[in-house]
């Protein structure tokens, strides 16, 4: 078979490769997106476990890029459900014109930049050989799942299941006594769904979380509409705000509040659900004592949900709240009033192994019919480290990187001696603590930019300085370190899969709006910090 040539090569399918197949395409470019499912969507056409949900207002959780597309889609509920997420983006590729350029059903094992032909060389798992000028990976930053390598996994007789990567056809827990281990974002989505079919349901939990109310709801043909109509602000919110997104705010510190008037401001967020809860107060992140009464709000609600005294003190987070992703969930500490679901804390009593029965753990074993990994990623370097990108003198970013533990980058967007890849959402980059499609949009649009730049200008090569890479690692941790989410320990702070930790902050937590200046700037002053390379004869 002989090698297929393209100027880019965009991995992934989903909200990222979408956008950034469509810009290159326009600006004239010969592009071919590999994508390993068979259909479009990304994380959207894994995650469709019971519940599956965007914790994005749905209004938000758009392109925004054209008026004329985003005035032809309505969202049927406030917060998206997966199928409606998934059918959303089919809709995308359809009205762009997008599948006769995506390669489904093939996987990325290798990408090696060659010094002689200045281009890259991309092998497939269909044993395809590609080459290309630029490549960009959009394989998002929580894609590549986790599943703890517990003792006698494959000895366990019941069914299995990981979130991520959830059956297409129905599971059926009737009757079952089923185990969730995992309690982020989406154990606490899929919960309350299986709790009411289960016989029953065991959470195994090693930290408690804070978990917002959703308050999702239908949106009437009126709210659709007027979302549309206020397309300007919506797309304003993903250019002037820090997260990519709008939300109700006091706009001022809890301090500045007296205690009744905190909980007027918090309770008003509570009921109303979302995000808010995380923004009501806009220092929440970087003030101990905002942060504290905001907490303390949650844990008193738990208190106040939860009706078993010893259960709701069991689920009481007690580190910073915001310092993780806030989790929005529906009822979800009211399962915990159910005859049906046990509570069981993992700190003192932790898993030893799986059995065939059950998961054994240090105090006992829990039998099951069936076990939910809601046990998260490999985030934000799993899934790019997953496919073997070599660069000059065929360095592997694996051995760069120190296998996710050491990440160097540039704006989270390019890496010194690997010429002309570029990374949509990569680490380093706001990414998973905004609204991803704005994070996404930005990230393409500047990638599309500097294209534009190289090949009016002939030049060949783009590449990070390594120095611009020390900086903005430096720069990354500077700003964390005015936050308290260095008090944390997260996969943001980055406590790493086999609990060794990172070297450095793996999120730029400054801000989108703020990340978006400076990106800009770089691209002003001609690509400051990177280095070009004039396209020569040869070429
Ligand atoms: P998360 O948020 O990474 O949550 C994973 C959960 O699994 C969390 O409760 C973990 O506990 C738990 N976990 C992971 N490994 C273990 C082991 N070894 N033993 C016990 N428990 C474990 O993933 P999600 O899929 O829920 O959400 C991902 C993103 O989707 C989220 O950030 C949103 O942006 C949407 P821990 O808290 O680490 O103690």
């Amino acid at each position: 078979m002989g090698t297929k040539q393209f100027d880019a090569v965009v991995v992934g399918a989903g909200f990222a490769g979408l956008y950034m197949l469509h810009k290159l395409r326009e600006r004239g470019l010969n592009v071919r997106v590999i994508e390993a499912a068979d259909g479009v969507g990304g994380t959207w056409y894994w995650s469709r476990y019971p519940g599956a949900r965007c914790d994005s207002d749905s209004i938000y959780y758009s392109f925004t890029f054209s008026k004329e597309l985003y005035g032809k889609w309505r969202w049927p509920e406030r917060y998206s459900a997966q199928p409606d997420i998934l059918r959303y983006l089919n809709f995308v590729a359809d009205e762009l014109d997008l599948r006769k350029d995506i390669q489904f059903e093939t996987r990325v094992t290798k990408a090696s930049f060659n010094e002689k032909t200045k281009k890259w060389e991309i092998e497939t798992d269909t044993n395809e050989k590609l080459e290309a000028k630029y490549f960009i990976s959009g394989v998002g930053c929580l894609s590549t799942t986790n599943i703890p390598p517990f003792e006698g996994v494959e000895s366990f007789k019941g069914e299995t299941y990981h979130t991520g990567r959830w059956p297409h056809e129905k599971v059926d827990f009737t009757g079952k006594r089923v185990v969730v281990i995992g309690n982020g974002s989406s154990g606490v989505q899929a919960m309350p769904i299986i709790a009411e079919e289960a016989k029953e349901l065991t959470l195994l939990m090693r930290t408690p979380h804070y978990v917002a109310e959703a308050r999702n709801h239908p949106l009437t043909k009126e709210q659709q509409d007027e979302a549309i109509a206020n397309y300007d602000d919506i797309r304003d919110a993903f250019f002037s705000t820090p997260g990519g997104i709008k939300f109700y705010t006091t706009g001022k510190s809890a301090t500045e509040f007296t205690p009744e008037e905190q909980k007027k401001a918090l309770d008003y967020v509570w009921e109303t659900g979302g995000l808010a809860l995380g923004g009501v107060f806009p220092d929440v992140s970087v003030n101990k004592e905002s942060n504290f009464v905001v907490s303390q709000y949650v844990r008193d609600k738990i208190d106040e949900i939860v009706e078993d005294e010893e259960t709701a003190k069991a689920l009481h987070p007690d580190y910073y709240i915001n310092t993780k992703r806030l989790i929005i969930g529906t009822n979800y500490y009211e399962i915990f009033n159910r005859e049906n679901v046990n509570l069981v804390t993992l700190k003192d009593n932790p898993i030893v192994r799986i059995t065939e029965n059950g998961v054994e753990l240090q105090n006992g074993t829990i039998e099951c019919d069936a076990i939910v990994f809601a046990t998260g990623y490999d985030s934000m370097t799993g899934s790019i480290l997953r496919m073997d990108i070599r660069g000059r003198d065929g360095q592997p970013l694996k051995e760069k990187w120190e296998d996710g533990k050491a990440v160097k980058t540039y704006l989270g967007l390019s890496v010194q001696n690997f010429p002309n890849f570029f990374m949509i959402t990569g680490p380093q980059s706001p990414s998973v603590l905004t609204n991803m499609p704005s994070a996404i949009e930005q990230h393409v649009d500047w990638i599309d930019r500097c294209i534009e730049y190289l090949e009016e200008n002939n030049i060949q090569l783009i590449e990070a300085n390594e120095e611009s890479e020390i900086e903005w690692a430096k720069h990354c941790d500077d700003i964390a370190d005015q936050t308290l989410f260095p008090y944390t320990n997260s996969w943001y702070t980055g406590a790493n899969l086999d609990g060794t930790k990172r070297s450095g902050f793996i999120i730029y937590v400054g801000g989108l709006n703020n990340y978006r200046k400076i990106c800009d700037e770089v691209a002003d002053k001609n690509y400051e910090g990177f280095t070009l390379d004039v396209a020569n004869v040869l070429n």
